[in-house]
């Protein structure tokens, strides 16, 4: 008697637990939010955003407690060959199964009218809003002193060892 209700108790336990193992979720990694110079009054945050929910998907908005505007932008070349910022209205799109990676120079979300200093190791809430998956709340650290990456560097081109990673004593 008692080992039935324990089965039945497993099984109501797995299938519960279900959806928190399947793919279906935005997932962000390796985010950091900086602002160009100390106490500036804009700033960005890169975030690397993968698409798990198996469907193509795409991010149009961003908005965030920090800023006056919060906006989508990327850097596209102009003819004389110098890179400028813009704002995306339609927003990236985010492909099933595939990700996107905001970097400098590239895609990132900016903030402008920056209300209060942005501090090392604070942490931004970040509220990024999908046309399907709807709202994703990221928390995104600042980090003054992370360098650019170099290039589109693909995985095992480089050499870790070298790469001096700041901000992490
Ligand atoms: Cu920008």
């Amino acid at each position: 008697m008692s080992f039935k209700t324990t089965l039945l108790a497993a099984t109501a336990v797995v299938s519960l637990a279900l959806p928190a193992f399947a793919d279906g979720m935005m997932m962000v990694n390796d985010s950091y939010a900086r602002t160009s110079h100390k106490g500036g009054k804009s700033g960005a945050a890169f975030i690397v955003i993968e698409n798990h929910t198996g469907e193509d998907d795409r991010l149009v908005n961003a908005t965030a407690g920090v800023s006056k505007r919060v906006e989508l932008h990327t850097h596209i070349e102009s003819d004389d060959g110098i890179m400028q910022m813009v704002h995306v209205e339609e927003g990236f799109p985010v492909k099933a199964g595939e990700s996107i990676t905001m970097q400098r120079g590239g895609q990132h979300v900016m903030f402008m009218g920056i209300t209060k200093p942005f501090l090392q190791g604070e942490m931004i809430d970040v509220t990024l809003t999908f046309e399907k998956a709807g709202d994703v709340v990221v928390q995104v650290p600042v980090d003054l002193e992370r360098k650019p990456m170099h290039g589109k560097m693909k995985h095992g081109d480089h050499n870790h060892g070298n790469m001096k990673k700041d901000g992490d004593s």
